[in-house]
């Protein structure tokens, strides 16, 4: 089934072996909106977003994609349709531009180039050696934290996902970088959820939820959450 980006959670509950991990959490994204998610460390935030491409099965509550419950969706489908980047970032030795196709062999080179510019790497791939042929890792080119997180939000982007997953996956950008790929990511036709550590990173998202413990505390605009919120106030605001 094609995918148009919605998701609703109506009180999803989950547990790792015997430990509550989330409990009663609700929202609902529109296809299209940023989402974003703050919370500390072990609040939940990589846990909720795994269920979304069904990594978990066991939950309880219901989670809705497009108004269908997500059981009726099978895996795999829903895996091409949603791309995860995971918290570590996982480049092979190879080309510049097999790292990005990966997953997506038969990617034209038109299309890396263009998920390589919405992420924001083009320019530097550009300045390598052997541009897209560049290999990376033990035999060839090393890139920084930053330049690793962008080129697999290039190899998510190629998959034109209806949904993105971005889980921590901008954390070493600077705040300039990050924004444009931000505004990038908003002329696609495509969910994003991203975590992030910062509010800044955050303040453009139509919502941002705030996770505690497994709870969500607070949700709604950068705004809302100013005036509502005074954990988000003094936690996340520097
Ligand atoms: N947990 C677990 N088994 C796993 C994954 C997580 O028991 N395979 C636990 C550890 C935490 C809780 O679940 O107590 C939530 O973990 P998350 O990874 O979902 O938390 P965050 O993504 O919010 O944390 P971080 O910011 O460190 O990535
Ligand atoms: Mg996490």
């Amino acid at each position: 089934q094609e995918l148009k980006g919605e998701v609703r959670f109506e009180r999803v509950s989950f547990f790792h072996s015997d430990h509550p991990v989330l409990h009663n959490v609700s929202f609902h994204a529109q296809p299209g909106q940023t989402i974003g998610l703050l919370g500390e460390t072990g609040a939940g935030k990589t846990s909720l977003l795994h269920l979304i491409p069904r990594l978990y099965e066991k939950h309880s509550g219901e989670i809705y994609l497009d108004d269908n419950p997500i059981e009726v969706f099978d895996t795999k489908s829903l895996r091409k349709q949603i791309s995860l980047v995971p918290q570590d970032v996982h480049l092979f030795s190879g080309s510049v531009r097999s790292n990005i196709a990966w997953g997506k062999e038969n990617a034209k080179m038109s299309e890396v180039v263009e998920a390589a510019k919405q992420a924001q790497i083009h320019s530097f791939i550009k300045t390598l050696p052997d541009g897209y042929d560049t290999v990376l890792g033990q035999k060839g080119v090393t890139f920084s934290g930053g330049q690793k997180q962008r080129l697999s939000i290039a190899r998510a982007l190629v998959r034109k996902p209806k949904i993105l997953i971005l889980d921590d996956s901008t954390s070493a950008l600077d705040a300039y970088t990050e924004m444009k790929l931000l505004n990038s990511l908003k002329t696609q036709q495509c969910t994003v959820f991203i975590v992030a550590q910062k509010i800044s990173s955050l303040k453009e998202a139509n919502q941002i939820l705030l996770l505690h413990q497994g709870k969500l505390i607070a949700q709604g605009s950068h705004e809302e959450l100013l005036n509502e919120s005074p954990y988000y106030r003094e936690v996340f605001q520097s």
